[in-house]
């Protein structure tokens, strides 16, 4: 098989399921329904964004005008749910450790300009993640709507992913903080005075030299509590917000991915009321079924483990036909260096791109003699060429070159 081949596969398999967006929006805990191209701008697929500087970078791609605007009042609480691939799913990677955003522009501005302000951020806090918060929540985080003039705006939230952004994006494509950013469109019907000061644009709030952009969530030397939550500070007249799951209002049983009833009473806003997303006792049917939280590999992580798998079968295999003991020993040994380096990519500890390079050297150094001796070595010999190539090259890349 090509590697290039073999590459572009692992990674469209990974793809789609390390990833998030918007699912929707709850407003004073009543379910808005789905919004997903409804009231979301919502890109195509829940990849996440890197290029800081593309022009596409305020809305995400696919900005556009979509049909449905949700009415909302000063005062009211905005809940935003997250999901991977659907509802009540995993939401996101556990790996995807990070701050937590939620901005606002008019929408007549469709994003362009100094026209964002800044409602919500939370970075490191309490010992956890931003993120870390929002899975407990089950995906929810929320804003509320402060005093501001009717009219339509764009709501903004925005989850920075921070496991490969020990460098910049620009240094190495291959890595980078992560951005994952919806804009939701909603109409604000009280007349409020406060002006949104209008202060920041994307791009151009964040820089590859912004403090915050580059960050090591895995440096134990580091205090995470330090972490420069990039960006302006939040809006003096934010009306604030919480990451935590919507209380279900006059629409019971919408946690269970059923229900997708939008408008529901509008007069019960005083009732409402947040709970904490770890005591929160109603219903979550997929704790135990589909929402287990997965670390799905990083794209870089994949190779090496699927060439682990392929050492440990080869050197069982090879010892079942043939009862050699070097096959077995060299073909578990390898294949466990490469699943321990698949597992430090993938938790971006130290050496693990190196070990994988180490293991793609000793495979093609142990099989390259016996290229010709059939189609299982040849096979060995050409992916360990392959991937020891893709190793070295990524190992090369982020030694700064
Ligand atoms: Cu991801």
């Amino acid at each position: 098989m090509q590697l290039q081949t073999f590459v572009v596969l692992a990674s469209l398999l990974t793809a789609a399921l390390a990833h998030t967006r918007v699912w929707g929006i709850w407003v004073n805990g009543v379910d808005q329904g789905s919004g997903v191209d409804q009231y979301i701008r919502s890109p195509p697929t829940n990849n996440p964004f890197k290029d800081i500087m593309a022009s596409t970078f305020s809305c995400n791609v696919n900005n556009r005008a979509v049909s449905r605007t949700i009415s909302v009042k000063a005062g009211d609480t905005v809940t935003f749910e997250w999901f991977h691939d659907f509802r009540n799913d995993d939401i996101i990677a556990s790996s995807h450790k990070g701050p937590i955003s939620v901005y606002i522009a008019p929408t007549s501005s469709n994003g362009a300009g100094s026209v964002w302000t800044r409602l919500f951020a939370e970075g490191y806090k309490d010992g956890s993640w931003a993120v870390d918060k929002l899975l407990n929540a089950r995906g929810h985080h929320n804003v509320v709507i402060p005093d501001i003039p009717a009219g339509d705006y764009l709501l903004r939230p925005e989850i920075i992913g921070l496991h490969e952004s020990n460098v910049a994006y620009n240094q190495n494509p291959v890595r980078g903080a992560q951005f994952y950013m919806n804009c939701v469109q909603i109409r604000v019907t009280s007349n409020g005075s406060q002006q949104l000061p209008n202060t920041v644009s994307f791009p151009g709030t964040y820089q590859y030299s912004t403090p915050g952009i580059v960050w090591n969530i895995y440096d134990l030397l580091v205090n995470q509590a330090t972490y420069p939550i990039p960006g302006p500070a939040v809006w003096s007249g934010s009306a604030g917000g919480a990451i935590t799951r919507a209380v279900v209002i006059n629409n019971p049983g919408t946690g269970t991915g059923g229900g997708t009833a939008p408008g529901g009473s509008a007069g019960t806003a005083p009732l409402y009321a947040q709970c904490g997303g770890i005591g929160y006792t109603g219903p979550t049917t997929c704790a135990s079924g589909v929402c287990k939280a997965t670390n799905a590999p990083e794209m870089s992580a994949y190779p090496a483990y699927t060439m682990g798998g392929l050492c440990l079968v080869g050197g069982v295999t090879g010892f079942v036909r043939t009862r050699s003991v070097p096959s077995l020993v060299a073909g578990v040994g390898v294949g466990l260096l490469y699943l321990w380096s698949a597992d430090s990519i993938r938790k971006g500890t130290a050496n693990g791109l190196e070990a994988a390079l180490g293991a793609s050297a000793l495979l093609f150094l142990s099989s390259v003699p016996r290229f010709s001796k059939g189609p299982v070595p040849a096979i060995l010999t050409i992916t360990s060429a392959g991937t020891g190539l893709y190793y070295g090259q990524t190992v090369y890349n982020l030694s700064g070159h």
